[in-house]
């Protein structure tokens, strides 16, 4: 079993500590105990998360701030500090490691399987946005800079193409050719921000389904996780990372695309949750750009995707040859799904937005 355990105050005696979950970027395990008890233990990405120590200390701020609205450690994210009372565990060979109480009776889901779950997935990423509202910004460390800016995206993939070290870019012609189309529009609400158009709020930024906990028997919210990114951000950029990893009706690493589909269904359902939740505090460009934000995460993270693969995955853990190539063109394929709906998906959040405002 790993060594650092005996850093933290486990309830029972520790029974097994294994591999757990399905993240691209932190190391989880289920530590398992006698206890009723069990725990998340995670070693995190350093070579990602340059600021540890800042890291941790957002996700304890915001933690405990959460937990004050709702003093409940299934409702909200609760970790678990050393026996020292510092926020994470460091091991003599530079590994950092942290423990969260296990969400239990609950259910995570890597892809969706009803209408509802999707519904309540985004009631909560609705409420949580909500709830850090009134968390002071600025004291907030940016855990990766540009995290969202497209246009820096966009650089960086320019880079790694005028690079090319592996000698990928040959067999991704196409792919190459689509973000560059898609490259003018893909700065566009990164430069709405600037312009003081739409505003920042406190966002999560990585509001992938499997990074929320359900209620096993209820199946409502229990609580949000993965709080890695919550920095200031775009709602509509929550709403649309969201949107791309749910709605899609295959896997975001599925290799056949005819798989590879748009469910305005689950689209829909997604809108009438987050708005519901957090809706009346949205401006009306903000509700406007719900749609684009859509498009932009998804392009944003094929554009990722795809300079991952250029660069030899050294970001985005992968578990196959041209991994992140595959998942680069499942996001491809879903943008052009969402253009050929474009005037439904525009019309259906004019629609269920009239009734929250
Ligand atoms: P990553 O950044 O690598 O995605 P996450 O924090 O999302 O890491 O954790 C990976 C997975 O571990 C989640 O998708 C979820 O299945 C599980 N998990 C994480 N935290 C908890 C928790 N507190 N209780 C239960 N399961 C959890
Ligand atoms: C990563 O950590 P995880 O697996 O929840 C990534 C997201 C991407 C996502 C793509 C910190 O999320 O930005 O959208 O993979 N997180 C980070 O699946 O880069
Ligand atoms: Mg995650």
């Amino acid at each position: 079993m790993l060594p650092m355990i005996a850093s933290f105050p486990i309830v029972g005696t520790p029974l097994s500590c294994e591999r757990y979950g399905s993240g691209h970027i932190n190391e989880t395990y289920l530590l398992k105990t006698d206890a009723p008890h069990d725990y998340i233990l995670q070693k995190i990405n350093h070579n990602i998360f340059k600021d540890v120590d800042g890291l941790m200390r957002n996700i304890a701020a915001v933690t405990s701030f959460l937990y004050e609205k709702t003093p409940d450690s299934r409702r909200v994210l609760t970790l678990v500090k050393t026996k020292e009372g510092k926020n994470y565990a460091q091991t003599e060979n530079g590994e950092y490691f942290r423990l969260y109480e296990f969400v239990t009776d609950s259910i995570c889901l890597d892809k969706v399987e009803s209408k509802e779950d999707f519904y309540q997935s985004a009631v909560a990423f609705g409420q949580f946005q909500n709830q850090l509202a009134a968390f002071p910004a600025d004291t907030l460390t940016e855990t990766i800079p540009h995290f969202h800016d497209t246009i820096d995206r966009y650089r960086i993939f320019h880079e790694a193409l005028e690079k090319d070290p592996l000698g990928r870019a040959a067999s991704c012609q196409e792919e190459i050719a689509f973000a560059l189309a898609h490259e003018e529009e893909g700065g566009s609400m990164v430069r709405m921000l600037r312009e003081g158009k739409l505003p920042l709020r406190v966002t999560h930024n990585d509001t992938k389904l499997n990074n929320v906990m359900l209620d096993a028997r209820e199946r409502t919210p229990l609580c949000v996780i993965d709080l890695d990114t919550v920095m200031p951000g775009l709602a509509g950029n929550d709403f649309g990372d969201s949107i791309r990893f749910g709605a899609n009706t295959a896997a975001e690493d599925e290799k056949d695309l005819s798989k590879v589909l748009f469910s305005l269904e689950l689209f829909e359902a997604y809108a009438e949750g987050f708005l519901s939740a957090c809706g009346s505090a949205l401006t009306e460009l903000e509700i406007a750009t719900l749609p684009l934000g859509a498009k932009l995460m998804t392009l944003e993270c094929g554009v990722r995707f795809l300079t991952d693969h250029l660069l030899g995955d050294t970001y985005f853990r992968i578990h196959r040859e041209n991994h992140n190539l595959d998942r680069c063109r499942t996001q491809f394929k879903l943008i052009a799904e969402m253009e050929m709906q474009w005037a439904q998906m525009e019309s259906a959040i004019e629609k269920i937005a009239a009734k929250y405002r």
